[in-house]
């Protein structure tokens, strides 16, 4: 195995970003209305580091918010430093390797939580009429939303009535009011299987929300792992040791015992109320009147003392959709094409597609493994992606041989624009398939139905070409490795500065 620094609570986190100079802690008082969310933006927009808001206008002194908590970074060779880390690796991993670390963890034994008797989450304990929502720090993003928002980058954590399944993801929630929070809860996702099998027994579903927990398990709220497999399971896989809970307050759920902040309660079978509209991962925010959503009601909060909430600003790319849910997609889409005999060297989800695009690199020796030309490979493709939650929320793949590197954008650009045929002899169309209803281009019915059509782009090279394939003509793939070294070495002595 791999060697991994599990780093085990936010304040780790918190602290290895500061280390590689990618933290800005910020003094000077800010508004939770628009003013932190603006923030955010601009440090995603200009990759500068994670702003640690450290003192909010009308909050208790010591509550904290950390913005763009898995955005990328504009340091040299710190692109994706910010997602190495929560993942335990060199903060200069590249995508690959990324990815590669992810799909190992899929191979190996789940490990399930171990239950400690308490954690820093006990700090304070809140409940009954000590509750109240409104005195969290949930700011109000974008203009244009439809209020503040709580969760952005924490995880729900959900049982099925028979205890067979614990599921962890992220779904966005709204507050409503001191005990009252909305928020999606999509059928096609697993809180809502989840939610129906409560709801389908006349009951309404415990939950407990986790913000502020370490940095992996956002990454595995965001991984679309198959209905019935735990997410905490595979934590404890990734890093080779159990994650540690702690039982909640008021429900028979668990939550990692270092989280910031826990709210406990249930997710009503029969009442709704307006949330929404919010700026969302595909770069917009659609205008329109709020839609009724499940309300969940809050019977508990428990905090650390000066808690820090992790707050995702949903955009225009790179943000955290793009990274704690496109990269553990892509790794998932790998593992999952592997185990049904595809030869895939490698996947990306292209950040600046907003999750709209994925990447798939063939091993360069597909032809020989599987006997088949490049057209047949792509439906065949398709026919195991959209099989699979993975292939759910992104409609566009493209199919490369693995000779680029798929997480350079400029790379991939080129290669796409050189190497598909226009028209159907470069795509497979499949239309019908389910899909994600925030998907960017989708008519109102297709939202309705929660069914699109997705295409798989053959990017490989044609069946006549018979492996003979063009030489890149680049600075790597024109001259002699000597030539390129020795360039290299004198670079500033030709009187280049950088
Ligand atoms: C920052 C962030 C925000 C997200 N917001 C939502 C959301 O509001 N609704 C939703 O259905 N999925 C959202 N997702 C995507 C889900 O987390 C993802 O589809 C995941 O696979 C769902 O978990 P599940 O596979 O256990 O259902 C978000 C992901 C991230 C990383
Ligand atoms: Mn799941």
């Amino acid at each position: 195995m791999r060697q991994k620094k599990h780093l085990k609570n936010l304040r780790e986190y918190v602290e290895a970003l500061r280390q590689i100079g990618e933290l800005q802690p910020i003094a000077k008082q800010v508004d939770l209305h628009l003013e932190i969310g603006a923030i955010c933006r601009r440090c995603y927009e200009t990759g500068s580091p994670a702003p640690l808001f450290e003192n909010i206008k009308d909050v208790e002194p010591g509550f904290r918010v950390l913005g763009a908590p898995a955005g990328v970074s504009a340091q040299p060779g710190l692109y994706l430093s910010r997602i190495a880390l929560s993942l335990g690796l060199d903060p200069k991993a590249t995508g690959r390797e990324i990815v590669e670390s992810l799909v190992e963890a899929r191979t190996r034994k789940p490990i399930p939580p171990k239950i400690v008797p308490t954690g820093p989450c006990k700090e304070h304990i809140l409940t009954g009429q000590q509750i109240d929502l409104t005195h969290l720090p949930a700011p109000w993003l974008h203009g244009g939303d439809g209020g503040r928002y709580l969760n952005t980058f924490g995880i729900v954590v959900a049982r099925t009535p028979d205890g067979r399944w614990t599921n962890w993801s992220i779904a966005r929630i709204m507050v409503l009011d001191r005990n009252r929070m909305a928020g999606i809860v999509a059928p096609n996702q697993h809180i809502g299987m989840v939610a129906k099998e409560w709801w389908d027994r006349g009951q309404d579903m415990p939950f407990a929300l986790a913000l502020g927990c370490e940095p992996f398990i956002p990454f595995v709220g965001g991984m679309p792992l198959p209905a019935d497999a735990n997410e905490a399971d595979y934590v404890g896989a990734y890093f080779d040791e159990p994650v540690e809970v702690v039982r909640c307050e008021t429900v028979d759920l668990e939550v990692p015992a270092t989280t910031e902040i826990v709210v406990e309660g249930h997710l009503s079978r029969t009442e709704r109320d307006l949330e929404g509209p919010m700026g969302e991962y595909a770069g917009y925010l659609w205008t329109g009147p709020p839609s009724p959503k499940p309300v969940y009601l809050v019977t508990a909060i428990t905090h650390r003392s000066d808690p820090i909430l992790p707050v995702s600003v949903a955009g225009e790319p790179v943000e955290e959709d793009h990274t704690a849910w496109g990269i553990p997609n892509a790794a998932e889409i790998v593992f999952e094409l592997r185990e049904k005999g595809f030869p895939v060297a490698t996947a990306w989800s292209p950040l600046e597609s907003a999750n709209h695009w994925y990447a798939i690199a063939m091993d360069m020796n597909w032809r020989e493994c599987l006997q088949y030309g490049a057209s047949k490979l792509c439906e065949e493709m398709g026919k195991a992606l959209f099989a699979t939650k993975a292939g759910m929320g992104t409609p566009k793949y493209m199919i490369f041989n693995d000779d680029i590197d798929l997480s350079n954008t400029k790379e991939l650009v080129w290669a796409f624009a050189t190497r598909n045929y226009p028209g159907p002899r470069g795509e497979s169309v499949f239309d019908h398939t389910s899909t994600n209803p925030l998907v960017a281009f989708l008519r109102d019915a297709e939202k309705m139905s929660m069914e699109t059509t997705k295409v798989v782009y053959n990017c490989l090279p044609p069946d006549e070409w018979n492996g003979r394939l063009p030489k890149r003509s680049s600075f790597a793939g024109s001259y002699p490795r000597e030539l390129q070294e020795q360039i290299l070495r004198d670079w500033k002595e030709y009187g280049f500065r950088s």
